[in-house]
């Protein structure tokens, strides 16, 4: 009896942790040429969408500082996703838009 308690209560422990960790989705909205929030701090493991919520613009959400090349435009009611997996401070910003409108954004990820 003492024993199974101990087995649920693991199970708990561990069903939370796949619960918190992985399966968040956060989403910023890219509308009037400004991501919405433009900044957020999500856990690690948490997925960050962002929405496209223009009549006709497109922009994009370039983390150059991730290696990445510019040019993924994303449409009027086009999603982009990633998912963080590692703690740290990601600055990003619209390509084409970074100048005209500081149209940037920053996600923190935290433990
Ligand atoms: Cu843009």
């Amino acid at each position: 009896m003492f024993r199974s308690r101990i087995i649920l209560l693991v199970w708990l422990f561990v069903a939370q942790q796949v619960v918190a960790g992985g399966d968040e989705v956060v989403t910023v909205i890219a509308k009037d040429y400004k991501f919405q929030p433009e900044e957020i701090t999500v856990k690690v493991g948490t997925t960050v969408r962002w929405e496209n919520h223009e009549k006709r613009q497109y922009h994009s959400a370039w983390f150059e500082v991730l290696g990445e090349e510019p040019g993924d435009y994303f449409f009027p009611g086009d999603i982009r996703e990633r998912t963080f997996e590692k703690a740290g401070t990601y600055h990003y910003v619209c390509e084409p838009h970074q100048e005209s409108h500081q149209m940037k954004g920053v996600v923190h990820v935290v433990e």
